[in-house]
């Protein structure tokens, strides 16, 4: 039977992912939009107990700050109305422009505005307002996740807001400036206990600099890249633009591994470790997989990359 990107989805089968968390966030979106802000803005807080966020740069949010001086200078109903319609997904102006812009854009648009309302210069939260007990009950589970497993949720629930991108006629898609790879100096190189395959290791390290030119020349033509929850990403242009819009200054910390034969001649390989968002850095360690099908001739031909259910499952390297 020939290999194909549906078939390879299937590779490693033990591999238990965080199921919790498409569960959790599909518990949220049933929530009102009041309380959805508020579940948040409790969540955050709850979070920043024992992380603190990582503000982006001016150069990253300067394509939201028209946006965000239009969002200041609103009265606060106003300003109550426009967050309500981002998380209704309302076809407003500002839900239209949020659409066109990259996930790490409007986790920078949101931590602008969850200052601001610290500081009043933004609606709060109404004193007192008291969530749902369905709210309360999505609260109690998300406090019970990991934290790579709450960080997740939250970036969905950001994600997921303002008007559907796809109901857009065209648009220009938002994202960060590209930064320049790491020079080849300040590079590192990961070591993977129980594994030397080179297209693994180097897969790693470009993407520790941020060498996206040499990281996508380690995929087929028409290979494939599914992200965390996502549906596979398929073709070299495709994955390159992931990699310039959302994988900027990532910490892959591959810790062991595994090679084995697969059919025609290709090579299936699981690696287990911890993976650093620069939202966070050091302080959220995420669990991760990775579920290469390397081609014979050593290029990349799928990878799958997974949020692992707990800390039990980085030593989960069997078939
Ligand atoms: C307030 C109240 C009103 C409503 C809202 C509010 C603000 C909320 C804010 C939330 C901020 C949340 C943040 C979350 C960041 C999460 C980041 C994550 C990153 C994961 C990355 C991974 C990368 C994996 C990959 C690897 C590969 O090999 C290939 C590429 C890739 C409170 C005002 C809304 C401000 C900042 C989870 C796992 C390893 C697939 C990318
Ligand atoms: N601090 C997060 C970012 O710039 O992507
Ligand atoms: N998706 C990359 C990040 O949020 O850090």
């Amino acid at each position: 039977m020939a290999i194909t990107i549906d078939s390879a989805r299937g590779i490693f089968p033990g591999t238990l992912s965080a199921g919790a968390v498409p569960a959790l966030t599909a518990r949220f979106n049933q929530l009102s939009a009041e309380d959805q802000l508020a579940w948040t803005w409790f969540a955050f807080l709850e979070m920043g107990k024992t992380v603190t966020v990582a503000a982006p740069g001016a150069a990253n949010m300067q394509f939201a700050e028209g946006t965000l001086n239009q969002v200041k200078k609103m009265t606060f109903e106003e300003q109550t109305q426009a967050m309500c319609d981002l998380a209704n997904n309302a076809d407003a102006p500002i839900c239209r422009t949020y659409a066109t812009w990259s996930p790490n854009i409007k986790l920078g648009f949101w931590n602008q505005l969850g200052e601001w309302m610290e500081q009043g210069a933004v609606a709060p939260i109404p004193a007192g307002y008291k969530l749902s007990a369905n709210a309360n009950a999505v609260l109690e589970t998300l406090k019970s996740l990991d934290q790579g497993q709450q960080i997740t949720v939250l970036r969905n629930s950001v994600v997921n807001m303002g008007f559907d991108a796809g109901k857009l006629d065209s648009y220009t898609r938002i994202s960060e400036p590209v930064v320049a790879p790491r020079e080849m100096s300040q590079r590192t190189q990961v070591a993977i206990e129980g594994l030397d395959n080179p297209t693994v290791l180097s897969y790693m390290d470009n993407l520790n600099a941020n060498d996206f030119d040499e990281l996508i020349k380690l995929f087929v033509p028409d290979g494939a890249l599914q992200p965390p929850f996502q549906k596979p990403i398929v073709g070299k242009d495709a994955i390159m633009r992931f990699f310039r819009e959302e994988c900027q200054n990532l910490s892959l910390l591959p810790e062991r591994g595994v090679a084995e034969p697969a059919e025609d001649g290709y090579t299936q390989v699981k690696v287990t470790g911890k993976v650093q968002t620069p939202w966070f850095g050091a302080a959220v360690g995420m669990n991760m997989a990775w579920r290469f099908l390397i081609n014979p001739e050593g290029k990349i031909f799928f990878v799958a990359i997974d949020l692992l259910a707990s800390p039990k499952e980085l030593l989960n390297l069997v078939r």
